[in-house]
């Protein structure tokens, strides 16, 4: 690292990731010394802020990187496998939010709070994981540690701002025009995203599970570093703006008891108990929104099986899903955090 700090570029900075990446770096006062930001000819000239300067936004190419010691990706996969290996080239460290380079073996797949340990085993790319995994892996990570979970079903309700700025802005009109009696448009998904529920995340797969669900099968694995974990998941878009909630059935291997569990994620890194049905307290989406905790409430024992747990657990998915486990990646790394 240079002297006063870091020269760090962000790819898809105009983006719902991109900008969540800007405002991260200033809030956790990242040693920056100098910010590019880097998206599509439509963002072209537009300028953004950073730490009071007016930055302009120039077009992703490959000499784009001259100079860069941190490379941000969010820009979709394409983009990241187009332009990853020029900002490698340049000499810079890629930390990329898209699902491309995320199952190579040589390259590390990491949720600080779980493997930081893989970060040192780069060769210029670090993935960062797909939004749902990483709340599910930060809950799942100190009941894997007391007693190894064997097997995990996982169903989502995942918030449209995933997909990115075009997703929210089209659950918006919809839900104006439905509650005016207009027409709406259906361009993003295939169907009606306003007061419905859609179980299709991703492209579908030969196997009848979407990529989404086979991300968050293979990823869970390779994070937690356990090739005989079990894991289904069935991956559902929701209404909702921001924020993933996530209902999780756990088996372990010894029994783990429901207040045992609560005890482990009081103290675990990144995680906040809310768990009082006798006050109505639970995770909630609306409140997880902006903030950096995973939020894991409604634990409870199985009634069938003796070694089950079922979890609730809700996060920012733009933030710790995304942005903001990319840049604990890079405080890591640099050793700034
Ligand atoms: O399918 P893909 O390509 O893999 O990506 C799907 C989408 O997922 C989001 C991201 O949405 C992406 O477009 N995304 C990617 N990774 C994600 C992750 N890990 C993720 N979401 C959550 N978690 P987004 O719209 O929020 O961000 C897009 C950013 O990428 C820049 N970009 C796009 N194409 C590019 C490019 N940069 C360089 N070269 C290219 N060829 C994009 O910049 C934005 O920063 P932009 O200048 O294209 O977008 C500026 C504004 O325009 C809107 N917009 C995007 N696409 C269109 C569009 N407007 C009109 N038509 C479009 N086709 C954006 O919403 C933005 O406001
Ligand atoms: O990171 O919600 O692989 O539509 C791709 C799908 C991010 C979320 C990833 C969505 C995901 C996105």
């Amino acid at each position: 690292m240079s002297g006063k700090g870091l020269n760090v570029a962000i790819a898809g900075a105009t983006g719902a990731v991109g900008e969540e990446f800007i405002s991260i770096l200033q809030e956790r006062k990242f040693p920056v010394a100098d910010i590019r930001f880097l998206a599509s000819e439509r963002s072209e000239g537009k300028k953004l802020e950073f730490s009071g300067e007016s930055i302009k936004v120039e077009v992703l190419k490959e000499d784009s990187f001259e100079g860069i010691e941190l490379a941000l990706f969010s820009a979709g996969g394409a983009r990241s496998k187009q332009f990853a290996p020029a900002a490698v080239k340049s000499g810079a460290v890629v930390v990329d939010n898209s699902s491309t380079f995320r199952m190579e073996p040589e390259v590390p797949l990491v949720v600080p709070e779980v493997n930081a340990h893989a970060i040192s085993g780069h060769k210029g790319i670090i993935a960062n994981p797909n939004c749902s995994t990483i709340q599910m892996v930060v809950a799942l990570k100190p009941l894997h540690d007391y007693s190894r979970i064997k097997r995990v079903i996982v169903s989502t309700y995942q918030s449209v701002s995933g997909t990115g700025k075009k997703a929210v802005h089209e659950l918006e009109s919809q839900v104006k025009n439905l509650m005016s009696m207009q027409e709406i448009e259906c361009s993003v998904y295939p169907h009606q995203i306003a007061f419905n529920c859609l179980p299709h995340i991703d492209r579908f797969e030969d196997n009848g599970f979407t990529f989404e669900e086979i991300k968050m099968i293979n990823e869970t694995r390779k994070i937690m570093e356990d090739d005989d974990m079990a894991v289904t998941a069935t991956t559902v878009r929701v209404p909702v703006f921001y924020a993933h909630s996530e209902s999780v059935y756990i088996e372990t291997e010894e029994k783990i008891t429901a207040d045992t569990a609560r005890e482990l994620l009081l103290n675990a890194p990144g995680v906040q108990v809310v768990d009082d049905p006798s006050k109505n307290e639970y995770p909630l989406a609306v409140e997880a929104a902006g903030k950096d905790e995973v939020f894991v409430g409604r634990i409870r024992e199985d009634l069938f099986s003796s070694n089950a747990l079922n979890l609730w657990v809700v996060s920012d998915n733009i933030r710790k899903g995304a942005a903001l486990n990319a840049i604990q990646i890079a405080e890591n790394l640099f050793e700034t955090g």
